[in-house]
C-alpha cells in the first residue's frame, strides 16, 4: 500500500513545522514571480488540465512544486520544476513499486521518458 496521508492532514501536529510556514517561508521573498495561488496546468494534446494549487515541495526550495493523486492502480506525482505554473515532469508509481518518470520536452511538447524502475 502507498499510504500518503500525512502530506494532506497536518493537523496531527507530527507533521514537523507550523502548517502555516509555506505562506510566510524567507524562500518565498526569492521567487517574486511565483504566486504560490498559481493552479498547476500541463497540455495533453489540444486540452489543458488544470490540476490546481501545488501541494509539496519536492526540491526543499521553499516553494510549493508538486501535486499528487492517486488513481486506482497506484500515484501519480506532478512537478512543475521550474515554477512556471506548467507540469514538466511526472512520476508515475504502480501499486507494485514500479516507477516510471517523464520529463516534458518543452521544444517538441513530447514526454520523455527519464527513468523505469522500482522502488526497492
Ligand atoms: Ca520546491
Ligand atoms: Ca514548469
Amino acid at each position: 500500500m502507498i499510504e500518503i496521508g500525512d502530506a494532506f492532514d497536518q493537523g496531527d501536529g507530527t507533521g514537523g513545522g507550523d502548517p502555516d510556514d509555506h505562506l510566510v517561508h524567507p524562500a518565498m521573498a526569492t521567487h517574486p514571480a511565483h504566486d504560490p495561488h498559481d493552479n498547476l496546468w500541463m497540455a495533453d494534446g489540444d486540452r489543458i488540465w488544470d490540476l490546481g494549487p501545488a501541494e509539496t515541495d519536492t526540491d526543499a526550495d521553499g516553494v510549493a512544486d508538486s501535486l499528487t493523486r492517486i488513481g486506482p492502480d497506484g500515484m501519480t506525482v506532478y512537478t512543475d520544476s521550474d515554477h512556471d505554473g506548467q507540469i514538466d515532469a511526472i512520476t508515475e508509481v504502480d501499486a507494485d513499486g514500479g516507477y516510471e518518470s517523464r520529463r516534458l520536452d518543452t521544444a517538441t511538447g513530447e514526454w520523455v521518458r527519464t527513468d523505469i524502475g522500482r522502488l526497492r
